[in-house]
């Protein structure tokens, strides 16, 4: 019963076709870089070019599709949505695509018969690491999701020459090298010169009389900026649609410069602008954290100017002129999607566009904005709501800061005058301007003031938005904030990266899951059947084999896959608390040392986390685990019961391997920190029990597998507000629990660090000294004693098992495909194309 009703147009290809087709790029496309001698088969080289020769052969195919998609999206004349969003974390493409072309078999089958196994070759890829975390994720899942629908969708970001940085350990420190995804191209990207878009930034904004007198804004603008755009496929599964992934390169507009160079003076004047090629040269590795400088804001400009541009022009070419007159049907056309306040500028450049070049009034340009743009937040947290300093505004975007006057002016006088009038602490409360000695310019604000709909990513973290983040626009729009809970694809998430465990689902459930993920849940009455409980453990215990195996390459530690494999991989920030983790792995390792025959269940923690370089106490947090980790590794004493991993270079394809293969899931951020959290639905999908804290999506991640197969522990968000109120006092729990105070001041000895004491102390003094601001020392006790729980039920084979399976069962609920038509239905209005 495997691959119900694939439809794929593709999967009539065939494996002596497709091996043609790879030959083809192997002696044309790629010269002479393949040695055909026997013994030199498997040298990287020729492995890279039998990977690009694959790739080159698929996308061929891709292309076909997308050229078909684009006709029947024109023919159909549906809505498109415009996702803008500054990360992507597509991870690699080769084995997602064929999957989701129904090509995968019948690829394999062609590469064996030129002596390779697709499954290596895969691994030749690098990951498209445009992002840094759950964000970028999301908007790859979500890219999959519209394609799987054929919706008509076009994902919009900037075509960064370097991506997230890769991370490697010297002596246990992280080490930070850029990352090449590209540096002699990829096969899986179109360079659209024909698409490319001139953006103006700089300079100065000028009063001009028209003949009726009155006065128009006319900006001159300082320098321009070219963006070329790179379409990269976006391949549904099983569905007609390959929709693209428009990323914009920035390079100089020489003859731009050139003019400029001419008028002497002027140029100098602007000697300190940021040049052109810096713009998309890196991402920035900072995640949930307002980075604050120019060269971000101009990035951020850049990719939603060439945007908007771009959205305009293929909607004139499909419909015919933008005009005021038409300008109904464009919002009939046009959904524009902001993925947090990154691209929030798109809202002051598509005000600029219409207003300067295609002569909108006011109300017609504001009404039009409204009905366009909707907006998505990621997160509560004070540090990461972005603010620009007005002074920034007017020196790199002058004309739209008029607009942004403008916008506050109406809003303040209109909206909240009638609503608490005369009242000037709402007036400043709600203000797009921040005053202040530096004014600045509330990015959020401006959000959700144009947009129709803003939408939090899990019930919790949107129930929030509305009680603490912005009640009083909640009072104004009371239709206005609402909620999608985030999901996951199940393609990547579990066909493509779970080859075993899928072969077994499809053997016991009628419906194609991949696509149709509710259809799991009719395994739940077989999580008590002994004979299916043995099937999916087996498995598990494969993919733990295969994990022990990457661990060992990866660094040189042995671990033993009949122990836990408890998993935290996330960005290292202090909200997710992997120094919680970390305290109970201390508290565990001096249990044992005290009694090495403690009866537990042997376990390994595996740590997969990047901190943002400038974040010294997260990458103290990943020192102090790698020297934590080497002690108690190498302790002979516990008896291998206790084992702590740091896998480097956390990324899309590594997380593919460890999830498979865990058991236990850590998803224990401080109550209320958390958005929503999308790594707790991809390893609870695969089969691994959570413990976590009832906050972002875990509550409803609990509410789905019930109480028994979840291990929830600590404060809740109200429990977390009152300590807040009342006065948190991290000493009490130092001063009172034995075990917190010896692990602590186990921290300022040299016992991990020998010879160097003090060098761990600044996790211990952030607790004390620091406030503990995530409250880690209050949950500790809570913490362990679900820890304790959950090592005593993994001991009883039978319960853990059906624990397990009714975790995969039961996450339909969490495929990305359910929270794009939760948009689709309440925000973004579309229909399929076919
Ligand atoms: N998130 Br804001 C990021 O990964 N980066 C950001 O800059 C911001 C939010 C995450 C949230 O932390 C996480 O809880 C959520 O699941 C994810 O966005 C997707 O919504």
């Amino acid at each position: 019963m495997i691959n119900k009703n694939i439809k794929s147009s593709a999967a009539i290809i065939s494996a002596t076709d497709l091996k043609k087709r790879i030959q083809h790029h192997l002696n044309s496309t790629l010269g002479d870089r393949v040695i055909c001698e026997d013994a030199y088969k498997n040298t990287p080289q020729n492995k890279q070019a039998y990977w690009q020769a694959t790739s080159l052969a698929l996308n061929e195919i891709i292309i076909d599709k997308l050229q078909a998609s684009k006709v029947q999206q024109a023919k159909s004349a549906t809505k498109s949505i415009n996702y803008l969003s500054l990360e992507y974390l597509m991870g690699r493409l080769l084995s997602n695509n064929l999957h989701n072309l129904n090509l995968y078999k019948s690829t394999e089958k062609a590469l064996k018969s030129l002596g390779f196994d697709l499954a290596d070759l895969c691994e030749e890829g690098a990951d498209l690491a445009l992002g840094n975390g759950g964000l970028g994720r999301l908007a790859a899942c979500f890219l999959d999701s519209l394609a799987t629908l054929d919706y008509n969708a076009m994902g919009y970001g900037i075509h960064y020459q370097h991506g997230l940085f890769k991370q490697s350990f010297k002596d246990g420190h992280q080490i930070e090298q850029p990352d090449m995804w590209r540096e002699f191209g990829s096969p899986w990207e179109i360079c659209r010169p024909e698409a490319t878009q001139l953006i103006p930034v700089y300079g100065y904004v000028e009063q001009q009389a028209q003949t009726d007198g009155s006065l128009t804004s006319v900006w001159r603008a300082g320098k321009m900026l070219k963006g070329v755009p790179w379409d990269i496929p976006i391949v549904g599964y099983n569905s007609s649609t390959v929709n693209a992934l428009r990323l914009w390169e920035c390079r100089a507009d020489s003859a731009f410069d050139w003019d400029t160079l001419n008028q002497g003076d002027y140029l100098q004047a602007h000697h300190d602008q940021v040049n052109a090629e810096t713009v998309s040269k890196v991402l920035y590795p900072n995640d949930e954290h307002d980075a604050g400088n120019e060269l971000r804001f101009i990035q951020q400009y850049f990719f939603c100017a060439c945007s908007i541009k771009d959205i305009i022009s293929r909607y004139q070419l499909q419909f015919g002129p933008l005009t005021q007159a038409t300008s109904r049907n464009f919002a009939d056309k046009v959904a524009i999607q902001l993925n947090d306040t990154h691209p929030t500028i798109a809202i002051l450049e598509l005000m600029r566009v219409l207003l300067d070049e295609y002569d909108f009034s006011w109300q017609n340009a504001w009404q039009l904005a409204g009905k366009v743009f909707s907006y998505t937040n990621h997160t509560l947290l004070p540090e990461a709501l972005e603010k620009w300093s007005v002074s920034l505004f007017e020196h790199v975007l002058p004309r739209h800061l008029t607009i942004l006057y403008r916008i506050n002016e109406a809003f303040l006088n209109d909206e909240v005058n009638a609503m608490w009038p005369n009242n000037e602490a709402m007036r400043a409360r709600l203000s797009i301007i921040e005053e202040g000695e530096q004014r600045k310019v509330r990015m959020a604000h401006l959000c959700v003031i144009t947009s129709h709909k803003v939408n939090g990513v899990a019930q919790i973290h949107s129930d929030l938005v509305k009680k603490d983040l912005f009640p009083e626009f909640n009072q104004l729009w009371p239709e206005k904030l609402t909620n999608v809970t985030n999901g996951i694809t199940p393609r990547r998430w579990l066909k493509s990266c779970n080859p075993l465990l899928s072969e077994l689902l499809s053997k016991h459930v009628d419906d194609d899951w991949a696509k149709n993920l509710n259809s799991l849940s009719s395994l739940s009455p077989l999580a008590d059947n002994a004979s299916f409980q043995k099937k999916f453990m087996a498995i598990k215990h494969q993919n733990k084999v295969a994990l022990t195996t990457e661990i060992k390459t990866l660094t040189g530690i042995d671990v033993s896959p009949e122990a836990i494999f408890d998993v935290q991989i996330k960005r290292l920030h202090e909200y997710k608390r992997q120094h919680l983790n970390l305290l109970h792995i201390l508290a565990l390792y001096r249990r044992l040392l005290a009694d090495p025959d403690l009866p537990m269940q042997p376990r390994v923690f595996i740590f997969g986390a990047k901190a943002a370089p400038g974040y010294q106490l997260a990458k103290e947090i990943i020192y102090a685990t790698n020297k934590i980790a080497e002690k108690i590794n190498n302790d002979t004493r516990i008896q291998d019961k206790l084992k702590v991993v740091f896998l480097p270079n956390y990324r899309v394809s590594l997380a593919e391997k460890i999830i498979p293969a865990a058991d236990v899931s850590e998803q224990i951020s401080t109550a209320g920190k958390e958005a929503s959290g999308t790594g707790n639905m991809k390893l609870a999908l695969n089969g691994a029990v959570t413990i976590g804290t009832l906050d972002g999506a875990n509550i409803e991640i609990a509410e789905e597998v019930g109480d028994d197969n979840i291990f929830i522990f600590g404060l809740t968000v109200d429990e977390v507000k009152a300590l807040d109120i009342k006065g948190y006092n991290p000493y009490h729990f130092y001063e009172t629990n034995n075990e917190i105070k010896a692990c602590l001041d186990w921290l300022d000895t040299d016992y991990f660090t020998p010879g160097r004491a003090g060098e761990l102390s600044s996790i211990k003094q952030s607790f004390l000294e620091g406030g503990d601001p995530y409250k880690v020392l209050a949950d500790f006790e809570s913490y362990s004693d679900a820890q304790q729980a959950l090592g005593v039920a993994y001991q009883d084979k039978k319960r853990w098992a059906k624990m397990a399976i009714l975790n995969t069962a039961l996450m339909g609920k969490f495929n990305s495909d359910r929270s794009i038509e939760d948009y689709v239905k309440n925000i973004w209005f579309l229909t399929p194309s076919v």
